[in-house]
């Protein structure tokens, strides 16, 4: 059975997502639960950062640090997990390096790889692979009491297939190029196959508590515009077009959802005509350029203030987001405040904190 949570008491980023007039735009940052944050530290210790996302209460904590320390300020919460989860899930080894980022000890190097074949095959048990993300879910709703709507999220296809064949991040794409430009067709089999488990994980997600998802394509501005319709919104579409049918089936409401593909500036149309409800957008877009294009397809823009602009100090800070909240037309419908990628290392979180605050003071009247 369904888990079953307390009321809500902001659910300010639900009704904007469903495309609704409200009193202020809701606000959140990606990536604000990390290591900014010296609670963070402080609470992760020397544990594995995998270990952090496979303990629910760890998860939990994490989850809930940005919450109480902005509360009044924040209105969601997302999940402490991370994009790799399902490449683990598929078989795939992967470690995280200190300082560094994530590790692939054993990429896919081409599809004679037989690890290629093994990975295309086996069979995923979602539901069990990845039952410590439930369960943090779950334990995570329950302490949040109803304050903050609760976000799960997965990695786009396009995007994991990059770190299953880099073997973590990188600068030249070496290898994912390799594999969609002299393996367009496997590469193809390998993206339908992530496709139809981030459906199935984003739904039980939902059904544990996640009141709605976000799919990240951080890396979709590797892609042109010509291979991005081919390697990487199809799969996108496929993510939007058979969640709302998987979660039917599962008894549960459809949940708003938001694609958030990095870089991919020249796709904003095509992304407005899926079915997504809301389109992440980075800091490359003039918000009242897309505003406009969004407004006219009915669609919610979430975004997009450079994170650099928070090493910049108060003052820069209270200009930019004078700028957003004026090209996004005043935050009264179809805009969820946020930045244009995730907050970065060495932010002072009191530099959030004024962030958070001007959105406040440029929205609600005297909200101080
Ligand atoms: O607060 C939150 O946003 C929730 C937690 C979260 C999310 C949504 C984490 C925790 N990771 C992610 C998603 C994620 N992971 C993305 C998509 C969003 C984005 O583009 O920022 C990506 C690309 C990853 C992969 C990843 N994991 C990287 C990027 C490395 C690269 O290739 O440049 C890194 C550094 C991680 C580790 C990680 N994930 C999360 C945290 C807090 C950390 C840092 C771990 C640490 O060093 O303590």
């Amino acid at each position: 059975m369904a888990p079953k949570f307390a009321p809500m008491q902001n659910d300010l980023l639900l009704r904007t997502a469903r495309g609704e007039k409200v009193e202020r735009p809701p606000m959140w940052v990606m990536r604000q639960a990390g290591r900014y944050l010296p609670e963070y530290h402080e609470a992760k210790g020397n544990h594995d950062f995998f270990a952090c996302c496979r303990s629910p209460e760890i998860a939990s904590t994490l989850t809930l640090q940005p919450i109480d320390r902005y509360a009044g300020l924040i209105d969601a919460a997302i999940i402490f997990s991370d994009i790799l989860v399902i490449p683990q899930a598929m078989g795939m080894e992967v470690v995280m390096v200190d300082k560094k980022g994530p590790h692939f000890p054993h990429p896919l190097s081409t599809p004679e790889d037989p690890q290629y074949r093994e990975v295309l095959e086996r069979e995923v048990d979602v539901k069990k692979e990845l039952a410590y993300v439930y369960e943090a879910i779950t334990l995570t709703r329950q302490k949040l009491g109803g304050r903050v709507p609760l976000l799960g999220f997965c990695g786009a296809p396009w995007t994991l297939l990059c770190y299953m064949v880099e073997g973590g991040g990188s600068k030249m794409y070496v290898r994912a190029k390799t594999w969609v430009y002299k393996y367009a067709k496997e590469s193809k089999r390998l993206l339908q196959k992530i496709a139809e488990l981030c459906v199935e994980y984003l739904a039980l997600q939902v059904v544990a508590g996640a009141q709605m998802i976000q799919v990240f394509d951080s890396w979709a501005g590797e892609l042109s515009p010509s291979s991005f319709k081919v390697f990487a919104l199809p799969y996108l579409q496929y993510i939007a077009d058979h969640l709302p049918d998987r979660l039917r089936e599962l008894g549960e409401e459809v949940v708003p959802m938001t694609v958030f593909a990095k870089g991919a500036w020249y796709a904003l149309e095509d992304l407005c005509n899926t079915n997504y409800s809301v389109i992440g957008l980075d800091w490359l877009h003039d918000p009242a350029e897309a505003f406009s294009i969004a407004q006219a397809k009915g669609k919610v823009l979430q975004g997009n203030a450079d994170p650099g602009v928070l090493y910049g100090g108060k003052e820069a800070i209270s200009a930019v987001v004078k700028e957003m909240v004026e090209g996004f037309g005043g935050g009264k419908q179809g805009w969820i405040a946020n930045l244009g990628h995730g907050i970065t290392p060495f932010v002072d979180p009191d530099d959030l904190r004024h962030f958070f605050q001007e959105i406040h003071n440029h929205t609600a009247g005297d909200r101080k």
